[in-house]
């Protein structure tokens, strides 16, 4: 592909801003958020974000890092997986990803630039534990730190998830990972000593990313990493695994971890809105948040599985003890969630379970996935839920984002208007909600940069800087402009 690179200051021409009046706010002085700029701005304050609101990108190691053979990182259950035929769009894998392994200080200066003062990274568990368990690898952890310590210098907070759905293939190969009770207890001491060794760096920390993806594509339906297709009672039991892992993960973090350090999940929830906003619909999209969640989010809070959840089960329904139940729910100081999609639309009905979910018609548009409809009001619903359901205080999206097409103009620009149409519309909506009071302290998008899209391989770009695979050069594009903007007037630009 022929991608002109263009210059900072070509950038900010296109994008409508000067680099120079930008270069010269005072970095975290708080001045392009207050509300006195916004009225400046002819923004009026209602519009505005809370002050502090906390803006961020997310990442993940396996779809970014690359060096999967570095410094004695050892295969995951995603480097087996992609090197299976069959499983990837199109063939490729993870082996130099955006090489972000190599080119981090880069990768934080494109954050810098963006605003943000928060970055939502993973660890790679092979990198630190190559066996799973067992004897750590001193060099798996250094990355981090240097990671870390380069963000620190940046003014940005490091925000680390410990599982994004990369296990150690020897975890897979010994006792068959998440289908075995062992997982989760590798997961707690992989979990205890990061906290022992990261603590003085990182002051939140995510468990678990998507316990719904992981159990399902991966396990369900055979899609994802490690592409097993189990049967009902084995897909419950790996889903209660996992749950147990978030809860011992938690546990071992407040063991190790320093005094002050969060931790919490960042769980792609079931996202349900009220096909209309009448209080019977908002009631019963509620209840559906809670039933539909039951396996993850629900008992992670309620320290129970819901009577539907397991007479639905029947024989089916996982083995579990009234203490897992507790590991489970051991309380957490924030919620993440990751918000790309309505996934129901909730209508209240005199039914059992008081609810219905309208049928998605045909016409529903989506955007360059074809499973990623665009429902702004999702990331006004999810958290707003969220909160009342749990009387939840502190909650983090800790995804949203769109692919798009992101062909390079022929003046080498990438309008991804169509992603600027969907995260202005989405970040209307997370406006709406914390203006009315709903505890969300901060946004993370997805992603930073294009990187491996996991089955889809490299055909699905969700990133606001455009990366060309085989240089691995990275080009904002329009879209990294608009959160520039947002983030500089800490309101919707
Ligand atoms: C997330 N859905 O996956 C993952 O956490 C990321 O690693 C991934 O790159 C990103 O979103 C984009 O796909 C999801 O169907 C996959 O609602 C599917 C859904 C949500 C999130």
């Amino acid at each position: 592909m022929s991608f002109k690179r263009f210059s900072r200051r070509q950038f900010g021409r296109i994008a409508g801003w000067s680099t120079l009046a930008m270069s010269m706010l005072p970095a975290g002085s708080g001045l392009a958020q207050s509300g006195a700029d916004n009225r400046a701005r002819n923004q009026p304050a209602s519009s505005a974000f809370p002050s502090g609101f906390l803006w961020g990108t997310a990442t993940s190691a396996y779809q970014v890092e690359g060096a999967v053979n570095e410094d004695g990182r050892s295969p995951s259950i995603w480097d087996r997986f992609a090197h299976t035929p069959g499983t990837i769009a199109d063939r490729s894998n993870g082996d130099t990803a955006t090489n972000h392994y190599h080119l981090y200080k880069e990768d934080i200066r494109l954050m810098k630039e963006l605003g943000t003062k928060a970055y939502r990274f993973s660890i790679a568990w092979p990198r630190v534990f190559p066996d799973g368990t067992g004897s750590p690898n001193p060099k798996g952890l250094d990355f981090y730190k240097r990671l870390i310590d380069e963000l620190s210098a940046n003014g940005i907070e490091p925000f680390a998830t410990l599982y994004h759905w990369d296990l150690p293939q020897a975890l897979q190969d010994r006792f068959g990972g998440w289908t075995s009770r062992d997982t989760p207890k590798a997961f707690a001491d992989y979990a205890a000593y990061v906290a022992q060794h990261l603590g003085d760096r990182v002051k939140y920390f995510f468990t678990i990313n998507e316990c719904s993806r992981l159990v399902h594509l991966g396990h369900g339906l055979g899609a994802d990493a490690p592409g097993l297709k189990l049967p009902q009672s084995g897909l419950n039991q790996v889903r209660h695994h996992v749950a147990l892992g978030h809860g011992l993960a938690v546990q071992a973090i407040r063991a190790h971890g320093r005094i002050g350090t969060k931790v919490g999940p960042a769980e792609n929830a079931v996202s349900c809105i009220p096909a209309i906003e009448t209080p019977a619909n908002i009631r019963a999209a509620e209840m559906a948040t809670r039933e539909l969640n039951a396996g993850y989010l629900t008992v992670m809070m309620e320290g129970k599985y819901t009577d539907a959840y397991l007479a639905k089960a029947g024989n089916d329904a996982p083995k579990f003890t009234p203490e897992d139940l507790r590991i489970i729910s051991s309380p957490i100081d924030f919620l993440g969630v990751n918000v790309y999609t309505p996934d129901h639309y909730v209508i209240a009905a005199d039914n059992e379970r008081g609810f219905t979910l309208a049928p998605f018609p045909d016409s529903f548009p989506h955007m360059k996935a074809s499973w990623l409809r665009p429902g702004p009001e999702a990331i006004y619903w999810v958290p707003r839920h969220i909160a009342k359901l749990w009387n939840v205080k502190s909650i983090y999206i800790t995804e949203n984002g769109t692919s798009a097409s992101d062909q390079p103009a022929a003046d080498g620009t990438v309008y991804d208007v169509d992603r600027i149409m969907y995260l202005r519309n989405y970040l209307t909506q997370l406006q709406r909600a914390t203006a009315e009071g709903v505890p969300v302290l901060g946004y993370f998008l997805w992603t930073l940069m294009d990187n491996f899209e996991w089955s889809d391989g490299y055909e699905q770009r969700f990133g606001i800087y455009h990366v060309d695979f085989e240089t691995k050069r990275r080009t904002p594009k329009l879209s990294a402009a608009f959160y520039r903007e947002t983030i500089a007037r800490n309101a919707v630009a």
